[in-house]
């Protein structure tokens, strides 16, 4: 039985779920969150209450998190492209970074975009501000750490590039990149053509009306 995923093409961390699992050209069963009803969305609270998602379902084990899907397919689905490296200082330097697209460009992205969906007397001027500093923050030190760089961690693509890719592409979105970090704004070139990545928001492009801040015509 392949794994199921439990996912929504629009959402940012299922992306970086689903460009890992593109990568290796993994089997899946997709259950399509469509909306508060639909049966993927019932089985989705029942496996896990926090009803975030990705989840993935693999031989009878609930798997929550990003990551931990990404980590989970590397030790039980394993391909030619390997996204957790076998050196484990590598390896290391790999979750750092994926810590800090999800922690410092995620977080705040989303912030951003959750707050212009709260009902007007709850908006959040001060939180939005703190965001976008942070943002602004995380570019600046990403610029210098790329400097030379292909990939997030050095010559391979890994996990931190699965979770970069729709980090930075929403937060280009919400936050534009600009031109004063012209590393950024490379590998986020680069990773718009990667064909994992390219494929999700192919995939993801019809739903591109629901963006709260407004849609965007541009990848
Ligand atoms: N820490 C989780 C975050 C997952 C997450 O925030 N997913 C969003 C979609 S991108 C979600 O479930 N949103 C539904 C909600 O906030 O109710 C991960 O890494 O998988």
């Amino acid at each position: 039985m392949p794994p199921k995923l439990y996912a929504h093409p629009f959402s940012s961390y299922c992306q970086k779920a689903l460009i890992a699992l593109y990568e290796n050209d993994t089997p899946f069963e997709w259950r399509l969150l469509e909306g508060p009803d639909s049966p993927a969305t019932r089985e989705l609270a029942a496996l896990w209450p926090m009803q975030r998602f990705p989840v993935l379902v693999d031989a009878g084990r609930t798997v929550v998190e990003a990551s931990i899907i990404i980590e989970h397919l590397a030790l039980h689905h394993p391909g030619p492209v390997r996204l957790i490296p076998g050196d484990p200082q590598a390896a290391l330097e790999v979750r750092m970074l994926d810590r800090f697209f999800d922690n410092y460009v995620s977080t705040p992205q989303q912030k951003i975009v959750f707050d212009r969906i709260r009902p007007e007397t709850d908006h959040d001027p001060y939180g939005v501000a703190q965001a976008r500093t942070m943002l602004d923050t995380a570019y600046a030190w990403l610029d210098q750490t790329l400097a030379g760089r292909e990939w997030a961690a050095g010559d391979a693509f890994s996990l931190a590039d699965c979770a970069a890719a729709p980090a930075l592409f929403y937060a280009d979105w919400s936050h534009p990149i600009g031109d004063a970090f012209p590393n950024v704004t490379a590998y986020l070139r680069r990773l718009l053509a990667r064909p994992s990545f390219a494929r999700a928001v192919d995939e993801a492009r019809p739903y591109r009306p629901l963006f709260p801040l407004g849609a965007l015509d541009r990848d």
